[in-house]
């Protein structure tokens, strides 16, 4: 596999300031070498550049909506090119808008290229809000409805065809925290959620196992890393972190599930934040689970299927 780290350094979509420092504190965090020490091929492309964040209160639902569409530009046109050179693109952000712009360049190519997409969105939060909906402004909140269609014109059309994806493409792991109105929202479309309640219940292992089921042979599998996925216990250095997340063993779980399937194509780390970390702990943490995500294992296993 050929990886490309593509850095895209803002908290433009955030509601709190720090995301901006994600990417270098992944490369503190030595993502570039841990992955080249299992026989990858990895290319450090840099960072995007963009807006400045005026840190302005929002505007008819939307905070930084010229910023963000320029960031989310910057970002498909980058993780676009990386996917034509027949990359694997990693995404390093960043707050969660950014995935408005990677995933459109994905299902770009998908539909160029004739295969099917499946998204996993590992995250606390369902990221459905609308502008008439959230309670924030704040765009990370949105980029799933965004690429579905719901959204503003500059960001639903990025990826020349609007939706960008249809919400059963989709499946959210580790949601515990979703809005009113984006409850009934996730309802409506249908979305498929493992949300903490089901993962209690049925374990991560079911959770994946059905999340990742009925995968064709060439499916790109996308996965966007919202590291506040995980319990702020061992990962405090995010800007809104919910209690009650996947625990190590089941995150280390969720990543070599979908590892095993040999079928991922591209990635996205986002909401890292520096400023609300410990020495860098958190991105420790989510570099050591991208090394499971890229099939590091205890011992030589046989595949699952
Ligand atoms: C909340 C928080 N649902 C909002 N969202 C996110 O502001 O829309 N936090 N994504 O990380
Ligand atoms: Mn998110
Ligand atoms: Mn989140
Ligand atoms: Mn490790």
């Amino acid at each position: 596999t050929r990886i490309s780290l593509i850095g895209a350094p803002t908290d433009i979509g955030a509601g709190s300031r720090g995301a901006s420092m994600g990417p270098e504190a992944l490369r503190v965090a030595d993502i570039g070498p841990m992955l080249q020490r299992h026989g990858l091929d990895v290319e450090d492309r840099g960072n995007i550049a963009g807006p400045k964040n005026p840190w302005l209160p929002p505007v008819e639902g939307y905070r930084h909506l010229d910023e963000v569409v320029a960031w989310n530009r910057a970002v498909h046109d980058a993780i676009y090119g990386e996917l034509q050179r027949d990359r694997l693109p990693i995404m390093l952000g960043g707050d969660h808008c950014l995935a408005i712009g990677s995933i459109s360049a994905v299902a770009r190519r998908c539909r160029e290229t004739g295969r099917k997409l499946r998204i996993l969105w590992l995250d606390a939060h369902a990221d459905f809000n609308t502008s008439e909906i959230t309670p924030s402004g704040n765009i990370h909140g949105m980029p799933v409805a965004c690429l579905c269609g719901l959204g503003p014109k500059a960001l639903i059309e990025i990826g020349g065809q609007t939706p960008a994806i249809e919400p059963d493409c989709i499946r959210q792991i580790g949601i515990r925290s979703v809005d009113e109105g984006e409850k009934r929202l996730v309802h409506t479309k249908n979305l498929e959620v493992f949300d903490m309640r089901f993962i209690d219940e049925a374990g991560m292992r079911a959770a994946m196992e059905l999340a990742l089921d009925d995968l064709d042979p060439d499916t790109h599998l996308h996965v966007s890393f919202d590291v506040d996925f995980l319990d702020p216990e061992i990962a405090p250095g995010v800007g809104t972190t919910v209690r009650g997340g996947p625990t190590y063993r089941e995150a280390q779980l969720c990543m070599e599930m979908i590892a095993d399937t040999g079928m991922l194509g591209s990635l996205d780390v986002v909401e890292l934040n520096p400023a609300l970390d410990r020495q860098n702990q958190t991105a420790l943490l989510a570099v050591d689970l991208i090394e499971s995500l890229f099939g590091k294992s205890t011992l030589m296993r046989k595949p699952r299927r």
